[in-house]
């Protein structure tokens, strides 16, 4: 038998800076404050897309990873700038460095996200609300910089708070609360939940937490796989993951899930040229490099194989990515095959990479 007392919960701040690059830009060059601003590719160039828009440019509707070209069409003096990683990644050093005063259970994200866990906080302060008010302070004073926090007793709770009053907000989820939050909470908005998987539970019927919560684990597994067993206690605010100080991304990766079955090898190559896209906007967003390539596919019988191919070098760019996944399509493609969904993934980082935290989430796009 456990001998814990029943009143323990944990401690957890989700921190996620606001309009991370642009507001990085804004704070060095005074010429942009207060002016739509997209961080990103130019407009003139290929294939460029906005890593991220300034808050003034968002109103307009620009937001991340679109081309950048659009985000020319509703706001016509928007201001492009390229981004500066460098200045990002000394910034998100200080955060790191920020958070250090209060606890060493700290599990970066991505350069302006963060996980901690103050259960016990070296301070002595107590109380999480209090130690996320004071690392804001310390954002604000330090490096004229604004953050957003969740404050709650589990990871999934205090990241989906801390998106809730931004920017510059401070959410807290407290354990009772934590229930009727779920409840509430739109089922796009769930962990692990993507596009399709949000337009199946809506086609059922299932719009929030609420209606989730209707389901027995057993129907919930039998609709949606395993995930099914995690959203069974995510929507009962249960999400015992630990926030886990030095974990390492061993893949990155993008799937998409087609509308209909592709039987067109054209079609094909032009899913895996959005898919590659993503990988490498997300690769350039965690700051890695990997040297093996792998694609999925899986059939319209729900067969699915994978074939990959290593590098020498850490791979990031779209081109080797998008053309290494059509070339290992072409070694198995059989005429009349109909596929499903097809997937890259990106592994084996090694050493030369800065250590993203978490293994992120594979991203589901709409593409058909
Ligand atoms: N980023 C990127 N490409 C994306 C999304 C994000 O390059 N598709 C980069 C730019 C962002 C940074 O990562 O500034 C952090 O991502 P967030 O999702 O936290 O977005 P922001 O911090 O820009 O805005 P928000 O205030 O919504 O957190
Ligand atoms: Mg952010």
């Amino acid at each position: 038998m456990e001998n814990k007392p029943i009143h323990t919960h944990r401690k957890i701040i989700h921190i996620d800076m606001d309009a991370f690059y642009a507001s990085v830009e804004q704070r060095d060059f005074p010429e942009y404050r207060g002016k739509p601003l997209v961080v990103g590719g130019l407009p003139e160039g290929r294939g460029g897309v906005v890593a991220t828009a300034s808050y003034e440019a968002r109103k307009f509707g620009i937001r991340s990873a679109m081309p950048s070209k659009q985000a020319l069409k509703p706001c016509p003096e928007v201001l492009f700038v390229r981004p500066r990683f460098d200045a990002y990644k000394e910034v998100s050093q200080k955060i790191r460095a920020i958070f250090g005063r209060y606890t060493d259970l700290i599990e970066p994200l991505s350069l302006d996200e963060a996980y901690l866990d103050v259960t016990v906080d070296k301070l002595g302060i107590g109380s999480a609300i209090e130690i996320a008010k004071q690392i804001k302070n310390a954002i604000k004073e330090e490096l004229q910089l604004t953050a957003s926090a969740g404050v709650s007793v589990n990871k999934f709770v205090a990241k989906t708070a801390s998106d809730i009053n931004k920017p510059d907000g401070l959410t807290f989820i407290g354990p009772s609360t934590v229930p009727a939050f779920m409840e509430k909470l739109p089922v796009e908005k769930f962990f692990g939940v993507g596009k399709v998987t949000a337009q199946k539970m809506k086609n059922m019927g299932l719009h929030t937490g609420a209606d989730l919560k209707n389901l027995t684990e057993t129907e919930l597994i039998k609709h949606f796989g395993k995930q099914g067993k995690f959203y069974y206690q995510i929507v009962r605010g249960i999400d015992n993951r630990e926030v886990q100080p030095h974990r390492e991304t061993k893949s990155l990766a993008a799937e998409d899930t087609f509308a209909y079955d592709l039987t067109c090898l054209e079609e094909m190559e032009l899913g895996l040229d959005k898919i590659a896209k993503t990988v490498a906007n997300r690769l350039n967003k965690y700051n890695l490099l990997g040297r093996t390539i792998t694609l999925k596919i899986k059939y319209s019988d729900f067969k699915q194989i994978t074939r990959n191919q290593s590098f020498s070098m850490g791979i990031g760019n779209v081109e080797t990515l998008s053309a290494t996944a059509k070339k290992l399509l072409s070694l198995t493609f059989a005429e009349g095959q109909k596929i499903r969904l097809l997937g890259i993934s990106v592994s084996n980082f090694g050493e030369m990479n800065q250590k993203a935290k978490e293994d992120a989430p594979t991203e589901q796009l709409k593409l058909f």
